[in-house]
């Protein structure tokens, strides 16, 4: 009998991890890569919550080093656990957290405790000033020492699970998680943060820590903070860095248990289908049929920070905002079809893969400025701003929990569905016209497809869709439009 409990126990707790705690009527994340803490707490209030996004995933927030020419790289190289980036200091971070939770955005925080800062040469500087000796394994700000650390050895056979995890991926000094000091260091900064307010983490570089190392960190960590809003006895939701496009030594499905994980394949393939590399038709299946992970425990998002640029996973199939129609196809498809839990990438623009976010002559980071018009400007791509991705963010709001119904295809490249009685999506990407009538399964009435424009007042700026009593609408995409997509819903009814 006290087996059983201790095992419904246990269980319960494990699963909590995958909550991501959000509102019920909320349903994706948005990435602020390199973001401010004072410009995103601004952000929660004028524009993610308002316009109903559940989450951010922030950039780590603790002291990394300064590294030259200050590439966005440089904050996966941690100096210490004091609470100071160029995104700012921890009263900063806080602030940003709890005026967040206010607006009903959650927080999530990318943390970095595979490894500390690579060699640089000597003595490094962190951005809370710190001073660390990585060449000897010497972080004092920690502290940190070579006892805490595995022997160096570089990673050079990825089907090698020990090299993968005991060795430094790209000579970045490699903690060993399973001494207690280590262990004690993690969990002291991953409960501040909890103490913050924050609902959970996204765990760097997973991969290259023993599960089991992980399992006895997430099993201590502190539940979330009620003060914030969270109901007793939660978890921190946590999702953890795994790629596996299989063909390697570590396998996702070691980590499954823990947390949820970052689904690279379905970034990989849903960049390959909007890239036009496999039929659009094909996607009536999308998910667990693909090889994907089970739609709860998998993370999933047309590009990250690493892909976006060529690091990490996925090669030449990925999309970024620099393809911009196939781009918001891809994502209108990922928040559309009820698949994992969502994520969308917000940008800084670049064009060489090093480059640090915009800044000013002092290396500060500068903040995004708004046009009238709603769009950034000055170096910052916020495609969390584009129409057709954030009315999207309202679609997949607006149609939670209800199924895919009534797919139609052409037998190639266009594809519709509907979401219970709550909305309708359709896609072209033929180089000829969509133009049919289908079954969109909502209520007669004229609706406002949210991509072509928006409900202004009692109209509509882009197409106009009557429903007949039948439920079918003539749908319309021409191949040289701007978007090759068609959304309606019940809330943008005229
Ligand atoms: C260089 C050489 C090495 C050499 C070393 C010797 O490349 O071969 O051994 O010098 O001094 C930066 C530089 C890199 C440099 C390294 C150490 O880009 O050239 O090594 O620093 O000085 C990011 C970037 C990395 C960057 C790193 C640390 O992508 O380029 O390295 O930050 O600043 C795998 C992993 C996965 C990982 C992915 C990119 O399984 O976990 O690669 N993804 C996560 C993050 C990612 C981050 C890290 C892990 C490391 O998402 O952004 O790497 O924290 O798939
Ligand atoms: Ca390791």
């Amino acid at each position: 009998m006290k087996t059983i409990f201790l095992l419904v126990a246990i269980v319960a707790v494990v699963k909590a991890q995958f909550d991501p705690h959000q509102l019920p009527d909320r349903s994706t994340m948005v990435h602020l890569f390199e973001w401010k803490w004072d410009d995103i707490a601004l952000e929660c209030e004028n524009f993610l919550g308002p316009k109903g996004f559940a989450g951010i995933q922030v950039s780590p927030v603790n002291e990394n080093v300064i590294a030259p020419k200050r590439p966005w790289w440089e904050r996966y190289q941690p100096i210490s656990f004091i609470l100071t980036t160029r995104s700012g200091n921890e009263q900063q971070f806080a602030n940003m957290v709890k005026r967040c939770n206010k607006v009903g955005v959650r927080t999530y925080v990318d943390v970095v405790f595979n490894h500390m800062a690579a060699k640089q040469g000597g003595q490094a500087v962190g951005t809370g000033g710190s001073r660390a000796y990585p060449e000897n394994k010497d972080y004092p700000a920690v502290p940190f020492t070579n006892a805490d650390f595995h022997p160096s050895c570089g990673i050079q056979d990825y089907n090698d699970a020990y090299q993968v995890r005991n060795c430094e991926l790209v000579a970045l000094r490699d903690l060993n998680q399973t001494i207690p000091h280590v262990q004690n260091k993690i969990l002291e900064f991953l409960d501040r943060l909890v103490d913050l307010g924050v609902a959970g983490f996204r765990v760097d570089a997973a991969k290259h820590m023993w599960p089991n190392d992980l399992r006895v960190i997430y099993g201590s960590l502190k539940n979330l903070n009620t003060a914030h809003g969270f109901p007793p006895n939660s978890k921190p939701f946590i999702v953890q860095e795994v790629i596996d496009l299989g063909g390697e030594g570590i396998k996702r499905d070691e980590y499954v248990d823990l947390g949820a994980i970052t689904e690279f394949k379905v970034s990989a393939a849903i960049g390959k289908a909007f890239r036009g590399g496999d039929d659009l038709k094909n996607l009536k299946n999308w998910g667990e049929q693909w090889g994907f992970l089970e739609s709860s425990k998998a993370l999933v998002f047309v590009d990250n920070h690493d892909n976006q640029r060529g690091h990490g996973a996925g090669g030449a199939d990925i999309l970024t905002y620099k393809q911009s129609k196939p781009y918001k196809m891809a994502t209108a498809f990922n928040l559309g079809f009820p698949f994992g839990i969502t994520r969308i990438m917000s940008s800084f623009s670049f064009d060489d893969t090093d480059q640090g976010p915009p800044k000013d002559s002092s290396g500060n980071i500068k903040s995004p400025v708004i046009q009238k018009d709603g769009s950034c400007d000055a170096g910052w791509v916020c495609e969390h701003r584009w129409r057709q991705i954030y009315n999207m963010v309202e679609f997949q709001n607006q149609v939670k929990g209800t199924e895919v119904g009534n797919w139609w295809d052409n037998g190639k490249n266009q594809i519709a569905f509907c979401r219970g009685n709550a909305g309708f999506i359709a896609f072209n990407l033929e180089s000829f016209d969509l133009n049919q009538d289908i079954q969109t399964c909502l209520p007669a009435g004229t609706y406002c497809d949210v991509i072509s424009g928006d409900k202004v007042g009692s109209n509509c700026s882009g197409k106009k869709v009557l429903v007949g009593n039948d439920g079918k609408a003539r749908i319309i995409i021409g191949p040289n439009e701007d978007d090759g997509v068609l959304a309606i819903h019940k809330g943008k009814k005229l």
